[in-house]
């Protein structure tokens, strides 16, 4: 991988700063600076093949990655200074605070399951440690002792708030998994900091969300003597066959999912803590590996705590890596009955209605037997994210 030097990183923001002043950039861009030193150390041991993980501020992790000045110039121009991804040097971004760390804990799990010499590295700002979801995937990897490392780039700044603003005097003390270190910045929060009036050259493009692909379920002449629970039972046996295929949740293993999943081998079933971001994440970073995970939601209502990382994350990732990345997750999310027993408000929710409005990728609400078969089979077949709304009133 080509090294950049200390003054090479440095000119490149300066340039950025300048054409933002100039008025060439209508965007909201987020400069890197003062961490040279510390991110040309941690970057000594970066090598090619592993992943990094980057945030709204990740020029300069862009640029030590070996990624081209000209293509991130390019990428800056557009719009996209927060939406930095190249798939050739496994680089993903997000510009939701602590948007990553379940996906690079998923992706942490893929390379250790292929016994892969690579690891992943995931760079988060001090505002990423006020997050749940930050906690959640440095307890997993940890717990699991996945080839990741967390980098705290601590500039004791959110916004314009200090921790001590945010937190009080709560320091978290965070496992070897992770590292943390502080640094000056010499940029503020958003723009270059020259308190120019910018008069901008131009209209930014505005990008706008597609719409909800639709590819309708294969409705097939598919001969079925099976109830709505066996026919899900006997998609996730057809499913298993690929042994990429992993089940990704909690009481997937003991409760085995309502006994959807009694015939699934016990190795492919992935228990997860309870934490729906997390075990979302797992699937998506699993999927960028080439796995083939479905992800189970016992409760239509538990996908709520998810809908970050899946609105954010898993609904757009295609849209703005321009089809760099692809994470084809199957979701199987179930509608809460009244039978055993009736468990509530909270707990019997159909949001099939609002997914399909949340989400870009196609939501199936199979009624019958042969709908559930068709509805995995067709899930199977397309390269990307499908809900599956099973209704647990019909097992
Ligand atoms: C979940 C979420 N909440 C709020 C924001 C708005 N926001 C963008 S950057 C930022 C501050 C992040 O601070 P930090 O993580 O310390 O990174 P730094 O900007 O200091 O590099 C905030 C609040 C966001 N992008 N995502």
């Amino acid at each position: 991988m080509k090294k950049i030097t200390q003054q090479e990183l440095i000119r490149f923001e300066r340039e950025i700063a300048e054409l933002f002043d100039q008025g060439h950039i209508p965007y909201l861009i987020h400069l890197s600076g003062g961490n040279e030193d510390e991110l040309l150390k941690i970057f000594e041991e970066v090598n090619e093949g592993d992943y990094v993980f980057s945030t709204h501020r990740n020029h300069y992790h862009f640029l030590l990655c070996g990624g081209s000045p000209d293509k991130l110039k390019k990428f800056i121009l557009e719009g996209k200074s927060m939406f930095v991804f190249d798939r050739k040097l496994n680089f993903y971004s997000s510009s939701i605070v602590a948007g990553t760390p379940a996906i690079a804990a998923g992706v942490a799990w893929a390379l250790k399951k292929k016994k892969s010499k690579n690891k992943v590295w995931c760079f988060v700002g001090d505002g990423a440690e006020d997050e749940g979801n930050f906690y959640e995937a440095v307890a997993y990897v940890q717990g699991w002792d996945l080839p990741c490392t967390f980098i705290i780039e601590d500039n004791d700044r959110s916004v314009s708030s200090t921790k001590k603003d945010r937190r009080g005097i709560f320091t978290p003390k965070w496992p070897d998994c992770v590292i943390k270190y502080s640094y000056e910045p010499t940029y503020p929060h958003g723009g270059s900091g020259s308190g120019k009036w910018i008069n901008f050259e131009r209209e930014p493009r505005i990008a706008k969300l597609p719409q909800r692909k639709q590819v309708p379920q294969k409705i097939e002449e598919i001969h079925n003597s099976l109830n709505y629970k066996d026919a899900v039972k006997k998609s996730m046996e057809i499913l298993s066959k690929d042994s990429n295929t992993y089940f990704v949740g909690y009481n997937v293993r003991y409760g085995s999912a309502y006994g959807t999943l009694v015939n699934i081998p016990e190795e492919q079933r992935i228990e997860t803590p309870l934490a729906e971001n997390l075990m979302s994440g797992l699937a998506m970073g699993m999927s960028l590996e080439g796995f083939k995970p479905v992800l189970f939601f016992e409760r239509h209502d538990f996908v709520l705590t998810a809908i970050d990382i899946l609105v954010h994350q898993l609904s757009k990732v295609h849209i703005i890596s321009e089809g760099e990345f692809k994470m084809p997750v199957i979701i199987r999310a179930v509608v809460g009955g009244i039978k055993p027993f009736y468990a509530g408000l909270t707990h019997t929710q159909d949001y099939s209605d609002i997914f399909k409005r949340f989400f870009s990728f196609p939501v199936y609400t199979p009624n019958t037997p042969e709908e559930v078969l068709s509805a995995y089979k067709t899930a199977a077949e397309i390269e990307g994210p499908v809900l599956i709304s099973e209704k647990k009133s019909l097992y």
